[in-house]
């Protein structure tokens, strides 16, 4: 295996399981900065970090902290992501700047992404991914997690994309992209919330085996970039698109109203759907990500056995 890049700070733990060539899997951190509110985020995260302890991996969770890129947390270091309010949303145009002036930052999936390659993690866990926005065909806001995904070799384990994005487009995106896309025990892609978005997946496999496979085929085969791993919802915890539908609508008319608009939107979204569905969203985006570790830790511990 190559070294991590050197300007990464990289744990002791994950340096080893990486040098030795065992499963890590690395995690998002604006999820816990700017996705879920204090301090369920910080209790989510670290119980994430069991799961995929108990599935055999090493969890590396991914932040900048005074302008370093960290690859793997402490207790108290995902206290202060989870709880400072001058903790940066990161993405890859934001990553320069904020390691130059030496600022905290929480890394979103492309920037993640990024981080991850350049240590040599090959597995990432995450909620939702980003995606083409409503409106996007006079906006232009695209999220650069597409980018990313079409760059970065390394799978992403998400519950799908949320409806407050154009699904639809997305998976257009990906597609021109040259972006895998797999559902995994489903037919469907998954939104999020709900384990249907009533669009097909491009592709469906069934075990984390057949994942790993098709991700060592992909780079072997000398195709850059990431490929997406959609995890459905576990049906008790689903909440019906009906149901969920006309809060996200809402959110989105309010964003417009207020005039919110580039990065800050899908942090508004996040917290406007926790606050309108009283946290029936919270709870289902706590018990997705959990979902999605075991998956990511069985993707991860398979890929390493390759
Ligand atoms: N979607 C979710 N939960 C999230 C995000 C998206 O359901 O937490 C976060 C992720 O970090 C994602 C980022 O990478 O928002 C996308 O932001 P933007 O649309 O500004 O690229
Ligand atoms: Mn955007």
């Amino acid at each position: 295996m190559t070294e991590p890049h050197p300007m990464l700070a990289v744990t002791e733990e994950v340096r080893d399981a990486l040098a030795s060539g065992r499963p890590v899997v690395a995690l998002e951190s604006t999820i816990i900065s700017h996705g879920m509110p204090y301090p369920k985020n910080v209790q989510t995260a670290r119980e994430v970090e069991q799961i995929i302890r108990e599935g055999g991996a090493v969890p590396a969770t991914v932040a900048i902290l005074h302008g370093v890129p960290r690859i793997g947390l402490d207790d108290a270091e995902l206290d202060l992501l989870g709880s400072d309010e001058h903790v940066r949303k990161v993405s890859i145009r934001d990553l320069p700047w904020v390691v130059a002036r030496g600022e905290h930052g929480a890394t979103t999936v492309a920037s993640t992404m990024r981080l991850a390659a350049l240590a040599g993690i090959r597995v990432f866990v995450t909620g939702g991914l980003g995606g083409v926005h409503r409106g996007a065909e006079n906006s232009m806001d695209v999220s650069a997690d597409l980018t990313e995904l079409s760059l970065t070799d390394v799978a992403v384990v998400s519950a799908g994309v949320k409806s407050l994005l154009d699904i639809g487009r997305t998976l257009e995106v990906l597609e021109t992209l040259g972006v895998p896309v797999i559902s995994v025990g489903s037919d469907d892609f998954p939104s999020f919330y709900s384990r249907s978005s009533g669009f097909r997946s491009p592709l469906r496999l069934d075990a984390a085996t057949e994942v790993a496979a098709t991700m060592r085929a992909k780079w072997d085969l000398g195709i850059a970039g990431g490929l997406v791993v959609a995890n459905p919802i576990p049906v008790e915890d689903e909440i019906p698109e009906a149901k969920i539908g006309r809060l996200i609508d809402a959110a989105v008319a309010e964003a417009g109203e207020r005039g919110i608009t580039g990065a800050a939107i899908t942090p508004f979204l996040l917290g406007r759907i926790v606050e309108l569905s009283d946290g029936d969203s919270l709870r289902a985006n706590i018990a997705l990500v959990k979902n999605n570790a075991r998956l990511g830790a069985a993707v991860a511990v398979a890929y390493a056995a390759l």
